[in-house]
């Protein structure tokens, strides 16, 4: 099966939208079958009795699955072909400004029907994901320090059916606040809690899939409705990116080995997204 999708790289309108709200919705990244099916691998992460384990995160109908514990990563052979879309790099690379990529992150989420009301729509603190680490003071707001991150949807996010919520042009917010101040990478217990801007739901339909800024303000949100949201969180940065990697959920350890099951599973653009060779 091949996610590769016969579609268009971004237009300058595009290109244009995205760095001025820091999100953008790509439509059809993968067919409607491609995303049925990976809804179905993640969905049958699930044990058939219901009992989750430990050390999965559960909150607000929102379970996340670890691949074991302490690993959120799901890079098994028939994820592959999502760290290496081709599309979505040329995406990348066009926004990113350097074709020298690589990709990150690979957990998942499903976010069953829940009615809770005591907390409003989101089931997160509204935070940002940033490249930086946390005991760093200062951004340095260079091209090469901007990841890009985001997720597919598998399945149709309607309206209230949790889809991520983010702020129009929140990334530009958090860049002001961070410059006006000495040490901006620590404002608001070090941008894990952002409550005073307001947001949007990303609706989208599966197989579409929301990028967002690294600075991009964002939580996720109650699903008000029966289907299930079931995504897969991904990010991609330039190979001369500034900062070490290595200590957010979800970054894969400098030693890390991928075994021959997987390589087999990657295209040469792979091998070098997956830092298995060289760029
Ligand atoms: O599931 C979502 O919509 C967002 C999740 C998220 O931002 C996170 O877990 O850091
Ligand atoms: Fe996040």
């Amino acid at each position: 099966m091949s996610t590769t999708s016969p579609g268009q790289v971004l237009s300058q309108e595009e290109i244009d939208r995205f760095w001025k709200d820091g999100y953008l919705l790509i439509r059809g990244v993968l067919t409607k079958s491609e995303a049925r099916h990976y809804a179905g691998l993640i969905i049958d992460m699930l044990p058939r009795d219901l009992r989750i384990p430990d050390h999965w995160w559960a909150y607000d109908g929102r379970f996340k699955p670890f691949n074991t514990p302490g690993n959120e990563t799901f890079d098994s052979p028939e994820f592959i072909p999502l760290y290496q879309n081709e599309r979505l790099y040329q995406i990348m690379v066009q926004l990113l400004g350097s074709p020298r990529l690589l990709v990150g992150d690979g957990s998942v989420a499903i976010t069953m029907r829940n009615n809770s009301v005591h907390d409003g729509d989101l089931s997160q603190k509204l935070h940002a994901d940033v490249a930086v680490p946390e005991d760093v003071d200062e951004f340095l707001f260079t091209p090469e320090e901007v990841e890009l991150g985001g997720c597919y949807y598998f399945t149709d996010v309607a309206p209230g059916g949790g889809g991520i919520h983010v702020v129009p042009g929140g990334h530009r917010i958090v860049e002001e606040e961070a410059r006006a101040v000495p040490c901006g990478r620590q404002l608001h217990d070090k941008w894990r809690d952002i409550p005073h801007l307001k947001t949007v739901e990303v609706t989208g339909e599966a197989g579409d899939f929301v990028l967002t800024h690294h600075l991009m303000p964002h939580a996720a949100s109650h699903n008000r409705l029966a289907e299930a949201r079931v995504a897969q969180f991904f990010r991609y940065m330039r190979d001369d990116q500034p900062w070490d990697s290595g200590d957010r959920p979800g970054d894969r350890p400098a030693d890390h080995c991928f075994n021959n099951l997987q390589i087999s599973a990657m295209t040469s653009l792979g091998r070098r997204l997956l830092g298995v060779d060289p760029w």
